[in-house]
């Protein structure tokens, strides 16, 4: 669990790192699922960003019975998402981010309750977490954020390639007035970043790719409104603690 120090830092800022939430075995177990199963297989599709390079996701709204379901409903991410938002949380949606070797893409700035404000969600009592698949680094397209901006409200999201991000002036303006931190992570680590936190990453010039999975709450108490959204709004079952390594083993056998 995050300590008072970690919770007080995500108030602060609107992000927080852990290093070592998710074992290499566990790590090992995702990649093998990334790269050889049909969930992203089948759900991968490309948002070239504002230069045209490709930005691939896989990304889905059910809940699945397979080994990424055992990370958007363990107790280490969703444990700690209730504490950082005080109350209680529902799966929103998961992803698994695709930077591949040299030709990977940018992610524009952008909040993410900037458009999941249009799926009706009256507040922003919304979290992800992103678990670093391979080690993310400044040459790979890491994620970058900036410290204190998930105060600043919401902006509203234009396109911008074939993203949803926030108006370049206003960027500039921000960016005037806050630092940018990369979030460098080594692999097996969680961060977890306010729905209103701005964040963006650069292209991946590296010959390595930089694979992560997004998980993303939203408060219990804030279902959208008229039905909108997805997500079942109720009270989450948590897989066990072990569930991933529990779901290479069964399909071993
Ligand atoms: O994977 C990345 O670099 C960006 C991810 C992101 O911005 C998002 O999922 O909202």
């Amino acid at each position: 669990m995050l300590n008072a120090e970690q919770v007080q830092r995500f108030d602060r800022d609107g992000f927080v790192l852990v290093e070592n939430v998710f074992s290499p075995e566990e790590i090992a177990i995702l990649i093998e699922e990334v790269e050889q199963g049909q969930r992203v297989k089948s759900k991968t599709s490309n948002m070239p960003d504002a230069a045209g390079r490709s930005s691939k996701l896989a990304l889905w709204m059910d809940e699945g019975q397979d080994v990424f379901s055992a990370v958007s409903f363990n107790p280490r991410i969703v444990n700690n998402v209730r504490m950082l938002l005080r109350e209680d949380v529902y799966h929103w949606h998961s992803k698994v981010m695709l930077k591949e070797p040299k030709v990977g893409g940018a992610w524009e700035w952008h909040q993410d309750y900037g458009y999941w404000y249009n799926d009706g969600v009256l507040y922003p009592r919304m979290l992800s977490c992103m678990v670093a698949l391979d080690p993310a680094t400044k040459a790979n397209g890491c994620l970058k954020v900036i410290p204190g901006s998930h105060l600043l409200g919401r902006f509203d999201h234009g396109r911008v390639g074939s993203q949803a991000g926030i108006d370049r002036d206003r960027v500039n303006a921000v960016l005037e007035r806050l630092p940018v931190h990369y979030c460098e992570a080594p692999s097996g680590s969680a961060l977890f970043f306010h729905g209103n936190t701005f964040h963006s990453s650069e292209a991946n010039t590296s010959d390595r790719p930089r694979r992560a999975f997004i998980c993303c709450y939203n408060a219990l108490a804030n279902a959208p409104y008229g039905g909108k959204g997805h997500g079942k709004p109720e009270p989450m079952s948590l897989a066990a603690d072990d569930a991933i390594l529990a779901f290479a083993r069964a399909a071993a056998r």
